[in-house]
């Protein structure tokens, strides 16, 4: 038996504004998803820290990709989301060149990407674009669908039974970050990955 992962001990590795940055000496457990869908909430969640990754109300300000280390075991990594409507043209080829770059050299790298859904926006155009990338190209997800707080308990399974029926074969997890609804059954997840 492997030694017991201890999730609680991560610690900022390298926030990455260039593919060049990017380290390859463990494995990489990926969230993707909107800006403002909840990803470096869901982080901080499952590592027990507050303020390991900077959440804001007024997203998608800085176009970094930021790598944490946990237990020396693996990275989790924390894309820059996408969908952020405010972004210069700019900004969307930066976005663009570090994102796209980061899985074509970094595939054999990725254990594991937490695909992060609004429950109840459902899944937007780009969620869509992303969820068929990792399935054309075999990178194992996980759909967690998040702010499961926002929804009673009918819209809630009205929607937990739509994300299921597009995504059939892939496990999803609800998540609050207010309750701390799943973070327990991602956490057994990701290192069941590892
Ligand atoms: N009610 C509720 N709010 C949440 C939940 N998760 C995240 N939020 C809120 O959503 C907002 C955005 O969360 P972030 O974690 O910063 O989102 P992000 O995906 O990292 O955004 P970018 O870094 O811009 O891509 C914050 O105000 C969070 O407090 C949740 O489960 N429930
Ligand atoms: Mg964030």
């Amino acid at each position: 038996m492997g030694k017991q992962i201890n999730l609680n001990n991560t610690k900022i590795a390298i926030s990455a504004g260039f593919l060049t940055q990017i380290p390859r000496d463990l494995p990489h457990v990926v969230f993707s998803g909107r800006s403002n869908v909840g990803k470096s909430t869901l982080i901080n969640k499952l590592v027990r820290q507050n303020k390991l990754a900077r959440t804001s109300a007024s997203p998608g300000k800085t176009i970094t990709i930021n790598f944490y280390d946990t237990d020396t075991a693996f990275y989790l990594v924390d894309l820059p989301g996408y969908g952020y409507a405010k972004r210069s043209e700019a900004e969307k080829r930066k976005w663009s060149g570090l994102v796209e770059g980061y899985f074509k050299n970094h595939a054999s790298d990725i254990r594991l990407v937490v695909q992060l859904l609004d429950l109840k926006v459902g899944a937007t155009g780009d969620d869509l674009l992303m969820i068929n990338f990792m399935e054309s190209s075999n990178i194992p997800y996980v759909i967690v669908a998040t702010k499961a707080d926002k929804l009673n308990k009918t819209q809630r399974e009205l929607s937990l039974q739509n994300l299921k029926s597009e995504n059939p074969d892939c496990a999803l997890i609800p998540f609050s970050s207010l309750s701390g609804e799943g973070t327990d059954e991602l956490r057994a997840h990701i290192l069941n990955c590892i």
